[in-house]
């Protein structure tokens, strides 16, 4: 059986935000010699490959999402001699690196957007995406993510430049050949360093249609969404990619791809290899979104997440890979989220992400249970968006300051940002200066080194069922069928692989009230491989704890 390969299918990843997850030198920072200094910790996890967010050379305006030199790393983070210390030591535990790519635009402090905004005929131009007003106006209506208008006015040209994100993240202009000879080159020079894939930010995203029409009106802007989600030559760069540097090398991508469906991700990452390798998809963190997008206080429509996730399960089953996550660096934390921020949901939502088909994703702190911190003072936001949005919605009346702070106690991305809990020490055991953000108080109880200790904590929990999952392949390759579709509380399923005979079935309770399940009849007396409470053995009808979650064999 070929199910060994290729190595990321089998892989467990988990995301590191270097920021908020080691500080080594005192400054409050997270950085690459702090993430070594935890790489012991790691190995002890059992994950195969660390995600790195963006370690490169930046003026932090995104927290390094805009990117200034894409060959070295920011001195934040340590020095390039860091890094390669971290691929190595990294490797010497069996631990590969992913990069994080950010491509869809730079920072205008990048040499190319200096050089690009100097002159109309400057070689560096064609860069970015440059057009001149409507009359006396941005070229089109769209917005930005981070607020605003999506173009920003240059007096030196007269002209302006696009942005999808901060004013401070010009787009690339992918139609340029010379840009993508450019990014081809760098991933090149990163592959030929030893790491062993890439996360591509915003990738959907890098393709403009080129009449740059304006976009139906939502709020304050029009949605250019549908001029460059998906955009016209997406696939044919992709391909290119793939062919001039990817393929040459035993690597793995995974694209962070706002507006992948079911449909359209077999084009993106299908079983051909042409593209990537997997993508991320974001309809189930996109429920409950409302006429604020994700600003709402609004709790996530459970069977929504049911049909979602299925839907992913069985459509790409034999078309393309899934990537399996709860949350990220964009996402609050996932105990609260999807849980109550108690470790029983915490351990549920382990056991649900690590026995779907697909690779898992664990971001830093949740496989300690880590939680939303709900700040209450808007001064201890530091996340661009969430400051943005805030002064964005409430200046213009959408939305009350109390209501908004409510919305960001629930939603901000600053809730996955807080340091990780190390031990009870001062900051956490983050750091021993002034971290760049608060960390969440809860940290005296929810700390890594209690966790070591305790066999009944969420990381000796996640280390179970890691290892449960390396030890049972039908988890990671069998077919999903989903049971039990009308209940309300239980996300049940089968995971079957014919060639080994594997035959698993999976419930979790992912309600906080006691709920009835049926046992399939040829469950009977199945095996019980891990339950989050103890000493459980269903059989025939049993009835779930408040966020119980087990695996039986047959
Ligand atoms: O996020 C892109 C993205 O899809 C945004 O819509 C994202 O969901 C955003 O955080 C809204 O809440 C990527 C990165 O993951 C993010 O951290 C960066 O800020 C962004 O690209 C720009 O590079």
């Amino acid at each position: 059986m070929e199910h060994t390969t290729p190595w990321w299918k089998n892989a467990v990843i988990y995301q590191i935000y270097p920021r908020s997850f080691q500080d080594s030198d005192g400054d409050g920072v997270g950085d690459l010699n702090g993430i070594v200094q935890r790489l012991d910790y790691l190995a002890g996890l059992g994950v195969d490959a660390l995600w790195l967010c963006p370690v490169y050379r930046s003026p932090q305006d995104d927290n390094g999402y805009d990117i200034s030199d894409y060959c070295d790393i920011d001195p934040l983070f340590g020095t390039l001699a860091d890094m390669e210390r971290l691929i190595r030591e990294a490797a010497r535990r069996g631990i590969r690196i992913i990069m994080d790519l950010v491509l869809n635009h730079s920072s205008d402090e990048h040499p190319w957007f200096i050089e690009s905004r100097k002159s109309v005929d400057n070689p560096y131009r064609d860069y970015y995406i440059w057009k001149p007003g409507k009359d006396g106006h941005e070229p089109n209506n769209w917005g930005a993510c981070f607020g605003g208008s999506a173009w920003k006015y240059d007096p030196q040209t007269d002209m302006y430049y696009l942005h999808l994100f901060s004013p401070k993240q010009p787009d690339l202009n992918w139609e340029n050949p010379k840009v993508r000879d450019e990014v081809f080159n760098m991933m090149t020079w990163w592959f030929d360093k030893g790491i062993d894939g890439f996360r591509m930010d915003v990738i959907s995203q890098i393709s403009k249609d080129q009449r740059f029409p304006d976009g139906e009106k939502h709020g304050l802007y029009g949605n250019g969404g549908p001029y460059y989600v998906n955009g016209p030559r997406i696939h044919e760069f992709l391909q290119e990619m793939n062919r001039r540097v990817l393929s040459k090398y035993d690597i793995m991508t995974v694209g962070e791809t706002p507006g992948a469906t079911v449909e359209n991700a077999p084009q993106y990452a299908g079983l051909d290899g042409k593209e990537l390798n997997m993508v991320f998809q974001f309809e189930h963190v996109g429920i409950g979104d409302g006429p604020l997008g994700k600003w709402t206080t609004k709790r996530y429509d459970f069977m929504q997440l049911k049909k979602i996730l299925s839907h992913w399960q069985t459509g790409l089953d034999g078309k393309a890979w899934n990537s399996l996550f709860w949350g990220n660096h964009d996402q609050p934390r996932a105990a609260s989220r999807w849980g109550d921020d108690s470790p029983l949901s915490a351990k549920m939502l382990a056991t649900c992400l690590l026995s779907l088909q697909g690779t898992p994703y664990i971001y830093e702190g949740d496989e300690l249970g880590m939680t939303n911190a709900y700040f209450k003072d808007l001064s201890q936001y530091r996340d661009i968006e969430s400051l943005n949005a805030f002064k964005e919605l409430t200046g213009a009346g959408l939305i009350s300051a109390d209501e908004m702070m409510a919305c960001l106690a629930l939603r901000s991305r600053d809730n996955a940002r807080t340091p990780v809990q190390w031990d009870d020490s001062p900051n956490a055991g983050f750091t021993a200066g002034t971290p760049w953000i608060q960390v969440n108080p809860n940290y005296t109880a929810i700390n890594a080194a209690a966790e070591e200790k305790d066999p009944d904590s969420v990381l000796n929990y996640y280390k179970k069922m890691i290892a449960l999952r390396k030890a049972h392949l039908g988890l990671v390759y069998g077919s999903f069928q989903l049971l039990a579709e009308e209940d309300p509380q239980i996300f049940a399923y089968r995971r079957t692989l014919a060639e080994t005979g594997e035959d698993y079935l999976i419930a979790c309770n992912f309600s906080d009230q006691e709920a009835a399940i049926a046992i399939p009849a040829d469950f009977a007396g199945a095996r019980c491989l891990i339950d989050n409470y103890p000493g459980s053995a269903p059989d025939g009808a049993v009835t779930m704890r408040p966020f119980e979650a087990f695996v039986l064999r047959k």
